[in-house]
């Protein structure tokens, strides 16, 4: 025999040091314990050897090939298990991962540009409580107790003298309170009403506002609602004032745009009529008035309020209000 097993088994081991990957201690394993490797080759050669030698070398080569074994085996296992130190490294190269960029949400952009196109018309901006007394809601704005309006089937009722308000009125008579006229404030915010279909949800938002100064016509209100639509949508965009009701107001009026989609002639998106439904507008009632304590013989004013949503849908064109509130950030980013 040209080596000794000794020979042998410091060599396995010392290749089995430096080998790089796990093919090629898979390849070290068969060369040395495989059936034509060498450490099997050297125990089959044994039988060659002079009687008296054999056991002793015998036994020795049979313990390093189990030790070999077992030190393949477990070169193999790390190898598996552990990442190596290539898979370890970090590739400071790489583009990091960016952090997605946050929007203003839809429903917010349009408040905002609303209550812009306000400010500079001169009016300050007010805000109140979402949970609201029943007066603030219903009575000080004139509307009896047995008035639809207050409906189970509208209202959230919180307890029988409290509610989830149902407009933003409230927030103006809270202001009327405070303070005397001349006032322009505008009342930007959540609303809640019993109601869920493909153009209301339960929760909405609503912008209102209120103008009183002495001598306020109808003719001031149209000049300024006029004056929002063309900047809101553009000022080509014509106007109809139609007669309404208000518990709130005395004349009321609803206040339609040219349809933005087919300009008049008849869409799905206007049920054919050429006009959609924009804001709800009048002169304030002089039983408001009376109940904040202004005198009616010296001041008038104007009142209107619109839901954000509808002006929203009407502005993108979405025709389904849920899309507002599912958050899928796919539909958010276009904005
Ligand atoms: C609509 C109609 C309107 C008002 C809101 C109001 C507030 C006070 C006094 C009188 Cl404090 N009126 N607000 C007036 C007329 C219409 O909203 O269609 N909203 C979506």
């Amino acid at each position: 025999m040209k080596k000794s097993i000794g020979q042998i088994k410091a060599e396995a081991l010392e290749k089995l040091q430096s080998a790089p990957d796990l093919e090629s201690i898979q390849a070290l394993s068969i060369r040395y314990l495989g059936r034509k490797g060498i450490v099997t080759q050297f125990l089959r050669n044994i039988s060659k050897l002079p009687p008296q030698k054999r056991p002793d070398i015998g036994k020795e080569a049979n313990e390093i090939k189990h030790f070999l074994d077992a030190q393949f085996r477990e070169a193999i296992r790390r190898f598996e298990t552990e990442p190596s130190e290539t898979d370890d490294r970090i590739d400071v190269s790489l583009p990091g991962r960016t952090a997605q960029r946050g929007y203003l949400h839809p429903i917010t952009q349009i408040t905002l540009q609303i209550c812009d196109i306000f400010t500079r018309l001169g009016f300050d901006i007010a805000e109140g409580p979402e949970v609201e007394k029943d007066y603030y809601n219903f009575e000080a704005l004139n509307i009896p107790k047995n008035h639809p309006a207050r409906d189970m089937q509208d209202t959230f009722y919180i307890s029988d003298a409290i509610v989830l308000r149902t407009h933003t009125s409230p927030i103006q008579v809270r202001v009327m309170e405070k303070h005397s006229p001349p006032l322009r404030v505008i009342a930007p915010g959540k609303v809640y009403r019993c109601d869920s279909d493909l153009t209301h949800t339960p929760m909405f938002h609503q912008v209102e506002g209120l103008l009183v100064d002495k001598k306020v016509s109808f003719g001031d209100l149209k000049g300024i609602l006029t004056t929002f639509v063309h900047r809101m949508f553009d000022d080509q965009t014509s106007l109809r004032f139609r007669p309404s009701f208000f518990p709130f107001t005395e004349p009321s009026a609803e206040i339609d745009i040219l349809c933005v989609q087919c300009r008049g002639k008849g869409c799905r998106i206007c049920s054919h009529t050429g006009w959609l439904e924009v804001l709800g507008a009048g002169m304030v009632h002089p039983a408001v008035f009376e109940i904040v304590g202004y005198d009616t013989t010296r001041y008038t004013g104007f009142a209107f309020g619109m839901g954000v949503e509808r002006i929203a849908m009407l502005k993108y064109r979405i025709d389904d209000i849920r899309k507002y509130f599912e958050n899928n950030f796919r539909f958010l980013k276009q904005f």
